[in-house]
């Protein structure tokens, strides 16, 4: 690797993008310079291990050989053809996705959120061509709590005030139902109703586990009512819940999987819809695209993010560690902690009222060396690499639990 320029070499980079980028986040005071593993170094030297894992787009760590080498390879050979011509990458690419899903076809994008209006489009389409929805009436069920991304339309279906707020006019077609609601899943579900999209487990809400029997349930609710059930793996696929997919928890077959984040290694953005070739059969040229979508570079990555994840071992090093986690924290029994929710190696700890708010636990848990990010005010959510060392863990276990000692 290259040396890190020292400090004093380079204008502050906190201070140059508080001035000329846009303050539309509130980064932690670290300014991260390199990575390895599960481990970040930041401009003066520091080590710190990296718990939050880019919201699980890191799940196999930072720069992972077999995934630089990947990328290496392709990079010497071809990175962008545009859909104009085809490229040698993308048929492997969405044969394997496709296999990985259970399912027909990949339609490939770059960001999550691509992916989510990705399958806005292709559920609503089938919905006027194959359900026979009258024009302009499609609806789509999602679930309050939800983050699905950024766009118009999706900040249209949110209500988390700040995403959403001076944003409008709103994209119509939506209703919002509660998560975790069969009752209420089943009354939203009408003639009217192309899709029902739902984040399996929700991340940014807090990791919010469903009750079990609630994904088994929407799919019967939703094959009864002739909808779509379209789920949003952005950040709970690819290993993170300790399970390839967290539908899987359920043996759950959704029609639109959305996959993103960690498909893309960590190196580029890659994202996905994956369905059967009934809907996504639907597409015809023109009607859907994306310049970078299926990049030569971003299927040789992505092929090499299925084959680490082939034999299900990081999936299962992901349940056994985030089980020790979930353990050694209740062991702790700490009286600032309200609840802990854990599936796999992602784990979302509520502070009580009254104590510090999470983004100061998460302060002081980066004075100690961890890289943890809250979400909402109450909760610091725990997203480890898949890659993670048992004695990786203990060291992470050990400063996690000195700082929540301290509510
Ligand atoms: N679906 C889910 C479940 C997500 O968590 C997206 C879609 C959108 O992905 P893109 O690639 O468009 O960001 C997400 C994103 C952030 C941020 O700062 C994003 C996420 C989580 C936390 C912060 O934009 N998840």
């Amino acid at each position: 690797m290259e040396p890190t320029p020292s400090a004093t070499d380079v204008v502050d980079p906190a201070q140059l993008e508080d001035e000329y980028g846009v303050r539309n986040y509130d980064p932690l005071p670290v300014v991260v310079s390199r990575g390895e593993g599960a481990w970040v170094e930041d401009v003066q030297g520091r080590r710190y291990f990296d718990a939050l894992s880019a919201y699980s787009a890191l799940n196999f760590g930072h720069r992972h050989p077999r995934l630089l080498a990947a990328a290496r390879k392709q990079l010497d050979r071809l990175t962008l053809t545009s859909r104009a011509f085809r490229n040698d990458r993308l048929g492997e690419f969405c044969r394997r996705l496709a296999e990985a899903g259970s399912s027909d076809r990949v339609l490939p994008m770059n960001t999550g959120a691509e992916a989510v209006e990705t399958a806005i489009k292709a559920a609503r389409k089938w919905g006027y061509e194959v359900k026979g929805i009258a024009p302009g009436r499609a609806k789509i069920v999602v679930c309050r709590g939800n983050f699905h991304g950024r766009t118009t339309t999706i900040v249209s279906f949110s209500d988390d005030a700040p995403a959403r707020a001076s944003f409008g006019p709103y994209t119509p077609g939506f209703e919002s139902i509660p998560f975790g609601d069969l009752a209420a899943l089943e009354a939203a579900l009408d003639d009217d109703t192309a899709g029902f999209l739902v984040e399996p487990i929700q991340g940014e809400a807090g990791v919010i586990i469903p009750p079990t029997g609630y994904l088994t349930g929407a799919q019967e609710l939703c094959a009864r009512a002739n909808v779509l059930m379209i789920a949003d793996e952005i950040q709970s696929g690819l290993g993170r819940t300790g399970r390839m997919w967290a539908c899987d928890h359920e043996e759950v077959s959704p029609d639109l999987l959305l996959v993103g984040k960690a498909l893309g290694g960590g190196i580029v953005p890659v994202s996905a819809v994956v369905g059967s070739t009934e809907v996504l059969g639907l597409f015809r040229p023109g009607q859907h695209g994306s310049t970078f979508g299926g990049n030569p570079l971003a299927c040789a990555v992505a092929l090499e993010v299925l084959d680490l994840l082939a034999d299900g071992s990081l999936a299962q090093n992901a349940a056994a560690l985030g089980e020790r986690f979930l353990r050694s924290l209740e062991a702790a029994s700490h009286s600032g902690v309200a609840g802990i929710r854990q599936r796999g190696l992602w784990i979302g700890v509520d502070i009580h009222d009254g104590t510090p708010t999470a983004r100061t636990v998460c302060e002081r848990l980066l004075e100690e060396g961890v890289l943890a990010k809250e979400t909402q005010e109450r909760t610091i959510r725990f997203a480890p690499p898949l890659t993670t060392s048992g004695d990786e863990l203990d060291w992470l276990l050990e400063r996690v639990n000195s700082v929540l000692a301290e509510l």
